[in-house]
């Protein structure tokens, strides 16, 4: 079974990704792997911590000759700012003296600092935020590359664009899937409508001059899925439902749709369900729609996955917020530190690699095998099953 955990504060030494139950024999696309890396730094609306970094991935096991050997992959990802923060972060007791400098009892609305301070019994909320950092998607980003170089093995391909930031959102039903990947990429704001780009970027301005913060909704495409990966047959075998908490397990993620999503209560039965049609001179089914966003039954019906995320606006703002001392109860501006003024741009990349992860795991679920041959044996054989089933009946 594939599985995976992650570890590291935000200015530690560094942070880490153990995946477990990948597959032997698949050549690690290490480049391809750094790029996603990359991708999840930039975007505009990014703080000064992205200046100071220049992430990638150092492989400490699981790796030989370039491929994987079927044992735990461990990816390490160094945090260049350390270098600042040995004091504040020390592992070692500190000096006799030692004076710490950042530390904090004034939670942010909206953030995991007063829950986690009560919750875990620490008098300052450094070692909450430390933890809860969006920094660590660096390593749901390096994890979820590492699925993806499987998955591009059997045509499986993942891209995200944002359709909307701070209330300015584009319209989804315009855009032609199998070109979202190349005109994200082309936009400092991952949008593919460049008028709407142009004034989300100002809207990205006017919230920094006024000390504020946007979230917005991105959205995660699949191409490339086979017929059959996850299941109806209990609730956790749902492959949606698996997406669902993938998705929102990213920090500040608050709603998560498939297809149409909540779009479904609006309108009848008739303009939700994508009806069924078959081509005779391809020998294949086809569908006029894709509403259900490829998931039917919590089961990939063959069409594009079409998932969205909404995220809120970072909860660390510079024209603070009214807060209370935990400790001392009095009313004072809630804690303010560098941070991003508009991150959507990469939570769209660490949601590619949250959907990439569930995706492997649903991939080798249905296909097992502990190497890369054994698993392509299981899928062909699948795949010429699938097309004779979806052939024409011959007299
Ligand atoms: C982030 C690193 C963090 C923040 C941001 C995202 O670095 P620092 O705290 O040193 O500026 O910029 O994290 C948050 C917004 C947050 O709430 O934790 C990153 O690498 O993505």
């Amino acid at each position: 079974m594939l599985r995976f955990l992650t570890a590291g504060e935000s200015h530690g030494p560094g942070l880490t990704a153990i995946i477990e139950g990948f597959p032997a024999g698949v050549t690690v696309d290490n480049a391809f792997i750094n790029d996603q890396l990359r991708r999840r730094q930039g975007g505009y609306g990014r703080g000064a911590r992205q200046k100071i970094e220049t992430d990638t991935v150092e492989y400490l096991s699981g790796i030989r000759f370039g491929k994987t050997m079927g044992n735990p992959v461990t990816m390490f990802v160094r945090n260049a700012d350390w270098a600042n923060w040995t004091t504040n972060m020390s592992i070692d007791p500190l000096p006799e003296g030692a004076q710490l400098t950042r530390e904090s009892k004034v939670p942010r609305p909206g953030h995991a600092d007063y829950a986690g301070m009560l919750k875990y019994g620490h008098d300052s909320l450094r070692p909450v935020l430390e933890r809860a950092s969006a920094r660590n998607t660096a390593t749901l980003v390096a994890a979820g590359a590492l699925c993806r170089v499987l998955l591009r093995e059997f045509g499986i391909t993942i891209a995200s664009h944002v359709v909307n930031i701070g209330g300015i959102a584009i319209d989804t039903s315009r855009i032609d899937v199998r070109r979202v990947a190349e005109l994200s990429e082309a936009s400092p704001v991952s949008v593919v409508d460049k008028e709407a780009e142009a004034r989300i970027i100002a809207a990205i301005d006017e919230a920094k001059h006024n000390g504020d913060t946007l979230g917005g909704v991105f959205e995660v495409v699949v191409l490339g899925l086979p017929v059959g990966l996850g299941s109806f047959s209990s609730w956790e075998t749902r492959l949606d439902g698996q997406i669902a908490q993938a998705l929102m397990g990213i920090q500040a993620i608050k709603g998560v749709e498939i297809g149409l999503g909540f779009g479904c209560a609006d309108v009848p039965g008739s303009r939700v369900h994508d009806p069924f049609f078959y081509d005779d001179a391809e020998q294949r089914f086809w569908r006029s729609s894709n509403n259900a966003g490829g998931v039917e039954g919590g089961i990939t019906n063959g069409e594009p996955l079409i998932a969205r995320a909404a995220m809120k606006p970072i909860a660390t703002l510079m024209k603070q917020l009214p807060s209370v001392n935990v400790e001392t109860k009095e009313g004072v501006p809630a804690f303010a530190e560098r941070s991003d003024v508009c991150a959507v741009p990469a939570a769209a990349v660490v949601g590619e690699a949250m959907v990439g992860i569930v995706l492997a795991k649903a991939f080798l679920d249905k296909f097992g095998g502990d190497g890369i041959e054994e698993i392509r044996d299981n899928y062909n054989a699948y795949s010429t099953r699938l097309v004779q089933r979806t052939a024409a009946q011959s007299e």
